[in-house]
């Protein structure tokens, strides 16, 4: 397959600027970029599923600039609904620091930052050399301006758009860069670059989009209840990242392997039949884990936080570490422990139980464990001494119910 038959068959193509492009990235080796915003100091799940496009194309020996946005970050990329909330300098500059960091380590390009240049820029230059060059009702006509007439746009969330196309140009003076790849949500500021390099320089220079990844009820992929993805493994770790992607519905996760990984069309179709012959075996969300976080993370990463999924999940806890479970326990209930405890006490004050009743039931039912171990003895004494790494006490009630004490 040829790279832009590789893109087609991935579903990579959304819009593109001319039908050249085909031949171009099919012939030519072309230096492109693809930008963000610092509005946050880690990039998500989204903005991986559009970061990937640099490494598949460097495979085809195109050439990626990675562009972090500390002149943009300060104005704001008009969203389709509302004006955005201005952020401080102060955090933008942490922010660019924080994604630099992370963009470098991740995928190892070149990074940018467009402050570099646009702070170089003076007012009347700016509208001299660039804004000269742009009708303000080619700028109306945009999807996202056009859309937020109603409500409202601030001229500085309207201008956003010449700054974006005056990087383009710049980048394509100072770095040869002839392509600009994002997803389909900045197709309006591409344009923009390319009108300018158009008029302002007589060059032709090229854009290309990527659709949305969705899933199957239309939300974007990486969408949970009002967590983010983060790329940053203190933020989300490795193990949550696992537990999303291991939860990919069987309808998406095909598409999810074509443009979240590397695999190629055959090991993708051997995939999608194995896995059409056995899904409960979650063969294709196994692989998507496993191709996503060693990519992001590397090898160890993931196979700690497999470790720390299979051992939650057969309640055989014996081999994870207090921080280990901390991370894979993240969400359920816990409380604090300072003494020795009865059993029985200790699961009725913790609200594990209703009453002692019950709670004596459960412990000669076989229902309770501690620490990964069944505990049937109805005195039995809960320590430090017998807590994992001297600080935590593990109880599962049932077969998925659990619990965190920790001593202090
Ligand atoms: C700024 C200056 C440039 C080129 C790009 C930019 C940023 C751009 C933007 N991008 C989004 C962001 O920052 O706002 N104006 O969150 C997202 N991207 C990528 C992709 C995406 C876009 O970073 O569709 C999702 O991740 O393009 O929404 O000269």
């Amino acid at each position: 397959m040829n790279c832009f038959e590789d893109l087609k068959y991935r579903g990579l193509i959304k819009d593109i600027s001319s039908e050249e492009l085909e031949k171009k990235l099919n012939e030519e080796k072309l230096t492109f970029y693809i930008g963000t915003d610092p509005t946050a100091d880690s990039m998500h799940i989204g903005h991986f599923s559009s970061f990937l496009i640099a490494t598949r194309l460097a495979k085809y020996g195109h050439k990626p600039i990675l562009l972090i946005g500390g002149a943009t970050g300060l104005i704001g990329d008009p969203k389709p609904s509302n004006e955005r909330q201005m952020i401080t300098k102060e955090e933008v500059e942490k922010n660019v620091e924080g994604l630099t960091k992370q963009a470098k380590k991740i995928f190892g390009f070149e990074v940018v930052n467009n402050y570099d240049w646009i702070k170089e820029i003076n007012t009347i230059d700016f509208l001299r050399d660039y804004g000269k060059y742009i009708n303000v009702n080619y700028m109306l006509d945009k999807d996202i301006i056009s859309r937020r007439l109603e409500s409202g746009i601030t001229f500085c969330e309207f201008a956003y758009t010449i700054l974006q196309g005056l990087d383009f140009v710049n980048l394509y003076e100072n770095k040869g860069v002839t392509l600009e790849v994002a997803g389909s949500d900045q197709w309006g500021n591409i344009t923009t670059g390319i009108e300018l390099a158009r008029k302002k320089l007589g060059v032709e220079l090229y854009g290309m989009t990527m659709p949305l990844v969705l899933d199957n009820r239309g939300v974007k992929f990486g969408k949970t209840e009002g967590n983010a993805l983060w790329l940053d493994k203190n933020k989300t770790s490795s193990y949550e990242l696992y537990q999303y992607l291991i939860n990919a519905d069987d309808i998406c996760v095909i598409d999810y392997l074509k443009k979240l990984t590397f695999l190629t069309k055959e090991e993708i179709d051997k995939i999608e039949k194995e896995h059409s012959e056995k899904p409960e075996l979650r063969l294709a969300q196994k692989r998507l884990a496993e191709e996503v976080i060693t990519f992001l993370h590397g090898r160890e990463e993931y196979e700690k936080a497999v470790n720390i999924s299979e051992s939650l999940f057969s309640g055989n806890i014996s081999n994870l570490s207090a921080k280990d479970i901390k991370i894979g326990l993240k969400e359920v209930p816990t409380f604090n422990l300072d003494s020795e405890y009865n059993l029985i006490d200790l699961l009725v004050d913790n609200k594990i139980c209703n009453s002692k009743r019950e709670a004596r039931e459960l412990v000669s039912g076989n229902s309770i464990s501690i620490n990964g171990n069944k505990i049937t003895d109805l005195e039995y004494k809960i320590s430090k001494s017998i807590a994992i790494d001297n600080e935590i006490i593990v109880i599962k009630r049932g077969k998925k119910k659990y619990y965190i004490g920790i001593y202090k």
